[in-house]
């Protein structure tokens, strides 16, 4: 049995000596020192001894057990080392290579100058409000003082949908909404951006889709005085404190009276010059108090009640402040362009 133990102990070594893998190493476990295992098989058979073999023949075979799982695990551990090394070896990164540069986006200028135009409203105490894309004739029309088959309508050729409803040609059916909401119960003193459609043929000049931005202030004795206040302290702040503004008569169905407004040539300073076509003047916005009927439709007392309002093109105030020459490069979007009026 002696011998048999040896033999054991020698062929296990042997073998873990040659193993290569962890499975491997398993393998060589389960086989002599599992439960079905060679060496268990002694130790069951130890009955059969005699009294002075059987501490004998115990100890050995503990040894040999011992000194199989030992060698298991020295091996055992010498492989995992050399797997991390071979690991460590293939996924090495070069963290001197330079990295990927990652692009960063910004505001759309038209994006900006809005946003520009918003701000500086606030601050004289106006508020901001949106309204629906697609509007019904009565806002978009009716309440403006344009009836069905006023000459007007065919100025703003318009996209329709139905008979009733359309693309908004202009955001002023946000502030019809507004008071007719109220129906004279609050002055109202707000401003509304956003998008309108017109059938009309792109060029450099027009787009079939833009951006408007519009004001009204609706209260007791508010004057044209005040427009002009309020429309000259835009300009200053968003073209320079140096420019000068003018109103000229006008007109518009919704305001009586109505102007529009102009700034002087930052070119010239009034000379003449071909910016300005050689007026010293520059054509910027249209406004004028609001008519009596427009207000009486959305139930504002006009004895009671007088208010102004304006409405600008963002995308002209931008052409004007950058000397952007064609409208259609705020719908390309050509990053080229773009990119110019991110900020650092
Ligand atoms: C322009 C001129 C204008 C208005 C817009 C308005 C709105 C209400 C009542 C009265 Cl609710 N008027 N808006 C008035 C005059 C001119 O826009 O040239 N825009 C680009």
């Amino acid at each position: 049995m002696k011998e048999r133990l040896q033999e054991l102990k020698e062929e296990a070594l042997n073998k873990v000596e040659q193993a290569d893998t962890l499975n491997e190493l398993q393998d060589i476990r389960v086989a002599y020192l599992g439960k079905k295992g060679p060496i268990t098989e002694v130790l069951r058979g130890m009955g059969k001894l005699s009294k002075e073999e059987r501490p004998v023949i115990g100890e050995l075979a503990n040894k040999v057990r011992e000194a199989i799982a030992g060698e298991l695990d020295a091996k055992k551990e010498s492989i995992e080392a050399r797997e991390l090394e071979e690991k460590l070896e293939k996924e090495t990164i070069d963290v001197t290579l330079p990295g990927r540069p990652v692009t960063v986006g910004g505001p759309h200028l038209l994006t900006s100058i809005i946003e520009e135009i918003e701000d500086l409203f606030i601050g004289m105490g106006f508020e901001v409000r949106e309204g629906p894309e697609v509007e019904t004739d009565y806002y978009n029309f009716e309440a403006l003082n344009l009836p069905k088959g006023h000459p007007a309508r065919d100025m703003q050729d318009s996209f329709y949908i139905t008979e009733e409803l359309l693309m908004r040609t202009h955001t002023s059916p946000v502030q019809a909404r507004t008071m007719g909401k109220f129906q004279g119960s609050k002055p109202v003193k707000m401003i509304c951006p956003g998008k309108v459609y017109r059938r009309d043929t792109d060029d450099a000049t027009h787009s079939h889709q833009f951006t408007q931005v519009e004001g009204l202030y609706v209260d007791r004795n508010v004057r044209m005085s005040d427009l002009k206040g309020v429309l000259n302290r835009f300009a200053k702040q968003m073209f320079g404190e140096e420019r000068e503004i003018r109103l000229r008569p006008s007109f518009f169905p919704f305001t009586e009276p109505s102007v529009e407004m102009d700034i002087s040539c930052k070119v010239c300073h009034g000379e003449g010059c071909s910016v300005c076509k050689g007026t010293g003047w520059i054509e910027i916005l249209g406004g004028g108090m609001v008519h009596p009927r427009v207000l009486e439709m959305a139930g504002y007392d006009p004895k009671e009640y007088t208010g102004f309002a304006f409405g600008m093109g963002p995308e002209r105030i931008a052409m004007l402040k950058y000397g952007v020459d064609d409208i259609r490069h705020f719908y390309t979007n050509d990053v080229r362009f773009l990119k110019q009026y991110h900020k650092a």
